[in-house]
């Protein structure tokens, strides 16, 4: 019923939601097509009441206009239906809120990290418990279609805020904290996720997306992802630090992108603004990645670097400099 009136009053006013992508799509949307629904009764009412009184109450009809203190039974009127309509919409709100929020027993539990500025998403081996061997992947969240999903969330860096419109989940991500969200998809096909909370210069490309596959290509692809996580290949395992943490400021090649492309990079003498010029060799690229500041690239002065102590082990590090080595 509810829906129906939210599809009328959306081909008349033009006002769409996104498409419904989840189970509980339906809790929030309903409320919305009642608020609406209200809203525009409300208006009508109010500007045809009015239109009613400047015609019927002119002055060319009633020069002076009568004498009434007050009435027990308009006041009465005007308390108890709002009162009525705006608590029903809270009991309903809660309501959907509690239901929207119930986490099933049986879901499947993935890690979203948020920083500046990207969302990264953890899996493990075993999703219900969270154990075994783990991979991580960037920008694209797989999820298999008609599963109970519990996403455990946080940040790095800055307070994020993750949300799936087509899922109607939102929920802010926070550093030292574990904030959770969960859904179930319905349907197959990629959605959207964007970062909600302004979280510094890059926050409106902080962009990614939800890809549902059905369960057996959510599983075939989870499978191939586990065996990648086992290479031990130092320059494989430094490419892939690369694509998850680097790649967004640095160029493989040469070409400068929001720092300097790393092609070429190890052995060649470096220009500082403000330190000595020195030899790129291990420990110039290990300084760079923990303390980015130390010295600056000629040519870098306004672009900052974050530093990586804390986000990547001392192990990562050496990958990622193998890696680099290997640029030319
Ligand atoms: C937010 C953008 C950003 C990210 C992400 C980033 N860097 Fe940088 N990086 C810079 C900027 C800007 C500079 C130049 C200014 C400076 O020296 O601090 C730089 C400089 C460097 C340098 C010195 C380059 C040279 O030409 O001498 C190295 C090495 C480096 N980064 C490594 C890394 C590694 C490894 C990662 C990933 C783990 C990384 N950076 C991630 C922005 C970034
Ligand atoms: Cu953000």
């Amino acid at each position: 019923m509810l829906r129906l009136i939210g599809d009328f009053l959306q081909a008349i006013f033009g006002v769409t939601l996104p498409e419904q992508a989840a189970a509980g799509a339906y809790l929030v949307d309903d409320l919305y097509n009642l608020v609406f629904l209200i809203s525009i009764i409300g208006f009508f009412g109010l500007m045809g009441v009015m239109t009613f009184f400047i015609i019927r109450y002119h002055r060319s009809n009633n020069d002076k206009s009568a004498y009434i203190p007050h009435s027990a039974l308009a006041e009465t009127i005007w308390t108890v239906v709002p009162t009525i309509i705006f608590v029903g919409i809270a009991v309903w709100g809660l309501w959907a809120f509690f239901k929207a929020e119930k986490i099933p027993q049986d879901a499947m539990r993935i890690g979203v990290t948020g920083k500046q500025w990207m969302w990264t998403f953890t899996y493990h081996e075993d999703d219900r418990n969270r154990s075994g061997s783990e991979f991580k992947t960037p920008h694209m969240m797989y999820l298999p279609v008609d599963t109970p999903i519990v996403l455990e969330m946080t940040a790095t860096d800055v307070l994020h805020s993750f949300y799936v419109p087509s899922f109607r989940v939102k929920r802010d991500t926070v550093p030292g904290m574990t904030t959770k969200v969960t859904f179930t998809p319905t349907k197959e096909g990629d959605f959207k996720i964007f970062c909600t909370e302004f979280c510094g210069t890059d926050h409106s490309r902080m962009r990614g997306t939800v890809r549902v596959v059905s369960k057996e290509r959510f599983a075939a692809w989870k499978a191939r992802e586990l065996k990648e996580a086992n290479i031990t290949d130092p320059v494989e395992l430094g490419s892939r630090i690369y694509a998850n943490n680097c790649a967004t400021c640095h160029n493989v090649g040469s070409e400068r992108k929001i720092g300097p492309g790393f092609g070429g990079l190890f052995g060649k003498k470096r220009e500082f603004s403000n330190a000595e010029s020195v030899v790129a060799d291990e420990e110039y690229i290990r300084e760079s990645i923990l303390n980015p500041n130390v010295k600056k690239v000629k040519g870098y002065e306004n672009a900052v670097m974050n530093a990586f102590g804390g986000i990547l082990s001392d192990e990562d590090i050496r990958h990622v400099t193998e890696f680099i080595k290997t640029l030319k």
